[in-house]
């Protein structure tokens, strides 16, 4: 791709290229296609100017999901930004925000299980769009999310 398109691709969806934009959130996301641990995948994220992406909506996780699975076309499993102290705490997402979605519409089926009593305070999607609780050391692919200084 030429400089020129870029430059095009950039102003036709305010996403720099290769990222897509979604218009109910203001956010720009990019799957990425390392599978990475989870404090790895954050860190990749802060290095394009962006986190592990937030789900503040079930709008946003169903867009998120979409893309994914569009994506991928096995294990599409991926991080999201969501994570927790210790097992105790609060779940909490990577841009402040604490988890607002109804735990019937985001948690898989027994899910978030802290399985077989580990330390399960990270949190990926899995292919039937519903969320597991999940050691952070585990290596996964992720998804960075953007946000538009002036969403349009
Ligand atoms: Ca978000
Ligand atoms: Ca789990």
């Amino acid at each position: 791709m030429s400089h020129l398109q870029e430059e095009s691709a950039i102003q036709a969806n305010d996403c720099p290229d290769g990222w897509v934009n979604s218009t109910s959130s203001g956010s720009c996301y990019k799957l990425m296609k390392s599978q990475e641990t989870y404090s790895a995948a954050k860190n990749i994220c802060e290095q394009h100017n962006a986190q592990a992406v937030s789900l503040n909506t079930k709008e946003e996780l169903e867009f998120v999901w979409q893309y994914v699975s569009n994506e991928l076309t096995s294990y599409k499993h991926f991080w999201i930004g969501l994570n927790r102290v210790n097992t105790t705490s609060d779940w909490q997402w990577e841009d402040g925000t604490s988890l607002c979605i109804a735990a019937s519409a985001f948690w898989d089926v027994g899910e978030p299980n802290n399985f077989g009593s580990k330390q399960e305070n990270n949190a990926h999607v899995r292919s039937n769009s519903k969320v597991n609780d999940v050691s952070g050391s585990r290596i996964s692919y992720f998804v960075c999310e953007m946000k538009l200084l002036d969403p349009k």
